[in-house]
């Protein structure tokens, strides 16, 4: 894929182009970069309790986390957010309680899907944060749907979509952004190109010269920003949401950024990528060119900085040995939620269940026997 100007404001270095530069506050400025350092070490610690087999699978976002963060915070906290499953920084900007998330990893009873999601499929009604979407692009209908419901109540919300370059050869992708563009829907489509799909690269999924030139086959605008620089997220998001909450309909940002670590805990990268491609982007890495920031700025100290680093530790940690105690959901909690009344054919099974016509495997007696 060709090359394209990008929109940037703070270099590798962490100096930056103060014409550009949004003036956020200094607490949200810090906020933002503990955000950055949660999801990295967040996604380290789910990781690794995968390699131990405590959890059966992750997804972790190494080197996007700008592109996740920046956005979110462009948002105000009524906004929808629609998400792919590498978007934990979202989430956890707005304040996704971390015992919630971890506790979701394990499918336990505290998991507010109940074990009915593969680990890392988080959702939290809460914070408006709609179920994280495995297969490929179909939250993008699901977030215009919601944009043109807020649009038609005439409610002051704009939808905001996650999804991946992959994504972008999807029909639900064409279908969305269609949509989006005939009925001028408060919605923000945001790509984040980290340049694989598992082990597809970007330049397979389209000939064109970038993914954001796309949304001009669609009728609005499409901005490409470097999705490793925060505040240039930041910024082009900033800018979209206000268009979309305005009355200015959709607008496509692609942030160009790089997966630096497997697609999944079932991926193995080094099987089609060089490792000199990923040691070039882990000089680019997202959280220490803000970290470079903060210092041109001479908000950051290395004092600070460890105690934040510090204090996320011991709330996973904590998270972690919580999650562990709580038992797995009910037996019960398979037959409920799907009817809002529970039709006779789902009692009679229950009440099977119930009276113990059903028989748990010797190998399933030992911790939960009924
Ligand atoms: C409809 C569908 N097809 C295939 C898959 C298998 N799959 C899971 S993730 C993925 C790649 C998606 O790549 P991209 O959209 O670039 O997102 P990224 O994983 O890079 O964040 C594929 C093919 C799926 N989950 N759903
Ligand atoms: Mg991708």
């Amino acid at each position: 894929m060709a090359e394209e100007a990008l929109l940037q404001v703070v270099r590798d270095d962490g100096s930056y182009d103060a014409a550009l530069e949004p003036k956020l506050p200094g607490d949200m400025l810090k906020k933002l970069y503990r955000t950055l350092v949660l999801v990295r070490t967040v996604d380290t610690r789910m990781l690794s309790l995968q390699r131990q087999g405590r959890i059966g699978f992750y997804v972790p976002s190494w080197g996007e986390e700008a592109a996740q963060i920046g956005s979110a915070a462009a948002l105000e906290p009524n906004d929808w957010i629609f998400p792919a499953y590498r978007e934990p920084g979202a989430g956890l900007w707005r304040g996704f309680p971390l015992k919630t998330y971890v506790c979701q990893m394990y499918g336990n009873a505290e998991d507010l899907l109940r074990g009915r999601q593969m680990p890392n499929h988080y959702a939290l009604r809460d914070i408006n944060l709609a179920s994280v979407s495995s297969p490929v692009g179909t939250q993008i209908p699901h977030a215009v749907g919601a944009a043109w419901a807020m649009k038609l109540r005439g409610d002051p919300n704009v939808a905001i979509v996650y999804f991946g370059d992959g994504a972008t050869s999807q029909g639900d992708f064409h279908t969305g952004m269609n949509f989006a563009g005939v009925f001028h829907v408060p919605c923000v489509f945001l790509c984040k190109n980290n340049q694989w799909a598992i082990s597809v690269p970007v330049a397979r999924q389209t000939a064109a010269k970038s993914l954001a030139v796309k949304a001009v086959a669609y009728g609005f605008e499409g901005v490409r920003v470097d999705g490793n620089d925060l505040l240039a997220v930041y910024a082009a998001t900033k800018r979209a949401v206000d268009k979309a909450r305005s009355g200015g309909g959709p607008t496509l940002v692609e942030a160009l950024t790089y997966r630096m670590g497997p697609h999944s805990s079932s991926d193995d990268p080094t099987r089609y990528r060089k490792t000199e491609e990923v040691e070039y982007w882990k000089q680019r890495d997202p959280v220490e060119r803000f970290r470079r920031y903060l210092e041109a700025k001479g908000m950051w100290d290395k004092a600070w900085d460890d105690a934040i680093r510090k204090e996320i530790d011991d709330a996973i940690t904590e998270a972690v040995r919580y999650a562990e105690k709580v038992p797995p959901p009910a037996v019960e909690a398979l037959f409920e939620d799907v009817y809002a009344d529970m039709p006779w054919h789902i009692r009679e099974q229950l009440e099977e269940f119930q009276k113990g016509g059903y028989r748990r495997r010797p190998e399933e007696m030992g911790e939960f026997p009924l």
